[in-house]
């Protein structure tokens, strides 16, 4: 399976696992109207979420008629699902019956549980649009607010600019570039821009004070920020610098001045075919600053099986070319870097490599160009490398670091539950399997690397989880675990539906001095500001780093 392919296929994996009807798959990446048949057609339904899928299939073949006998079934099996009311909501506006229409649609708002500026999106309401009441559908000001089922402390809040913009598709820690003390942070919206360019843009802010510190756009088409990365101090000014790629035009890296935006170096590929900055990462941490950009190659188009770039972040010189082992392997779809003086990681993922198509992520130790080890996807495993590999802290106590791999749309407990894996980057071997709760919730999408939250001395994880739908439908949730054992420390669940809170996160550091880990947190699609608009959250971990002694506390039986 190949790049467009595997990020279209997860996509609608997790529309068809449980999210919406008529998505016009908004995605980054150069990701277009896709193709139809998402959703299981098999001729015995027996769960609602097969009648479910079942009427999706319907609705968007345009067959109203069957959409809504397929949406009563469902009903029947579960009669309270905001997803249903709003698919015989679109049925109904598709056979211009729009009493029953609004009828249907306004049950779906009433439930709180159902992103409803989709409503602004979805072709088959165009006809209700000059009534009353579809305005009073939209979503209003408070339904924002408070968004999390537990009790968090919301530090910072940044929101996107415009309806499609996807503001914090990535949103990553870059140091202080501010000079306050405090680390600040970059984030991305691919598909910003004006008229539907979708050049994309980049900003930094500064997490001490709340401002924009300065914004970078890419031309009309490129969906820069698809890639995006603090990549260390590599102009030697003492202030650290970042990293931006977008793929969908020609293909495009720059790297970026931290101290005010200016471009220090822009980076292009070859041909145009291989989707040259699908991702982007720095390879920093010895004062080297290099920088990896991963180009899988276009779905159809590409004869390749992907590659890697390492360009020096110094001067700009190419210093290693990667590739992939397959025509059709998507090397290069997500990158990884890290080095200091005794440790030096390479990382790509190739979601449609390996023995099963299913996904291969490859870990180098040096620019030789011959991995280290691999790790390959499992039984369930769908496309292990398509989007999250990190290079993490120690969790097993050898002092080296680790290597962080997700397959989000893995089938472990049903549909697109997700999955991610830890693997000691000395040795190789597995340290830590974690698998999502629900079907179709898309565990894993973020890096996770939380740094160590309860003070234990090892990393822990934050792990996202963008189409987790328990409270609301597509709200999403973080899980917060321990390195050292796998633990599940916290859980901040969204309660806003259609946020997909977890669409990307990682550890920042306390960075309000109160004593605990403070996390960096996206909500890529929310509708704050329009629909698929994206937010992004500061909150607290609410984590003591004071944790060693409950740790020793209960490793000895006994309770406080
Ligand atoms: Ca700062
Ligand atoms: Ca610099
Ligand atoms: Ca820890
Ligand atoms: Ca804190």
């Amino acid at each position: 399976m190949r790049a467009y392919q595997t990020v279209v296929c997860l996509f609608q994996s997790a529309i068809a696992g449980g999210v919406a009807f008529g998505l016009p798959w908004i995605v980054a990446g150069g990701i277009s109207p896709a193709s139809t048949h998402a959703a299981s057609t098999h001729a015995e339904h027996r769960s609602a979420a097969a009648w479910r899928a079942q009427g999706a299939v319907d609705l968007r073949l345009r067959r109203f008629d069957h959409a809504i006998t397929a949406f009563q079934h469902s009903l029947k099996l579960q009669p309270d699902s905001p997803r249903v009311f709003y698919g015989l909501g679109v049925a109904y506006a598709g056979k211009r019956d729009s009493a029953r229409a609004f009828e249907w649609l306004e049950r779906a708002s009433a439930s709180h549980r159902y992103d409803m500026t989709e409503i602004t999106e979805e072709a088959n309401l165009a006809t209700l649009r000059a009534d009353p009441r579809f305005a009073k559908l939209l979503p209003g000001a408070a339904d924002f607010e408070r968004p999390f089922v537990e009790p968090v402390k919301i530090l910072r809040e940044w929101r996107g600019e415009a309806s499609g913009d996807q503001f914090g598709w990535i949103a990553r820690k870059i140091g202080d570039v501010d000079g306050d003390g405090v680390t600040d942070i970059v984030v991305s919206a691919p598909t910003h821009g004006e008229k539907g360019s979708k050049a994309g843009r980049v900003y930094v802010y500064s997490v001490g004070s709340g401002r924009l510190l300065w914004t970078a756009d890419g031309r009309a088409g490129d969906e820069l920020g698809t890639g995006v990365e603090g990549v260390g101090d590599t102009n030697g000014d003492g202030i650290p610098d970042v990293a931006a790629s977008g793929p969908a035009g020609s293909g495009v890296a720059s790297l970026y001045s931290g101290r005010d935006g200016h471009v220090l170096h822009t980076f292009r590929s070859n041909r145009a075919d291989e989707l040259f900055g699908n991702h982007i990462s720095g390879v920093d941490g010895d004062g080297n600053a290099d920088l990896i950009v991963g180009a899988p190659g276009k779905e159809g188009e590409a004869k390749n099986a992907g590659h890697a770039y390492i360009y020096s972040g110094r001067d700009g010189r190419l210093l290693l070319t990667l590739k992939g082992e397959r025509l059709g392997d998507a090397f290069g779809s997500t990158v990884a870097g890290y080095a200091n003086g005794k440790e030096h990681y390479l990382v790509v993922g190739a979601p449609g490599a390996g023995p099963k198509h299913h996904g291969r992520v490859y870990v180098y130790d040096d620019y030789s160009g011959k991995p280290k080890f691999t790790i390959d996807s499992d039984a369930t495993g769908n496309a292990l490398g398509a989007m999250f590999v990190s290079v993490m802290g120690d969790i097993d106590g050898d002092g080296m670091r680790e290597i962080f791999a997700s397959d989000w749309s893995n089938d472990a407990k049903g549909h697109s539950t997700g999955r991610i894996y830890v693997h000691s980057g000395r040795t190789g071997q597995r340290l830590l399997t974690l698998t999502g709760e629900t079907m179709g919730e898309g565990f894993g999408t973020s890096p996770s690397v939380a740094g160590d939250v309860d003070g234990d001395g090892r990393d822990d994880l934050i792990v996202g989880a963008w189409q987790y739908s328990q409270v609301a439908e597509s709200a999403g949730r973080a899980y917060l675990y321990s390195g050292r054992d796998g633990r599940l420390l916290k859980t901040f669940t969204c309660r806003t539906p259609g946020d997909t809170f977890g669409f990307d996160a990682v550890g920042l550091g306390d960075v309000d001095g109160d004593g605990t880990v403070d996390l960096l947190i996206t909500s890529g699609w929310s509708g704050v500001t329009g629909h698929h608009s994206g937010r992004v959250f500061v909150i607290s971990s609410g984590v003591s780093m004071d944790s060693r002694d409950q740790v020793e506390r209960s490793s000895r039986g006994s309770t406080p």
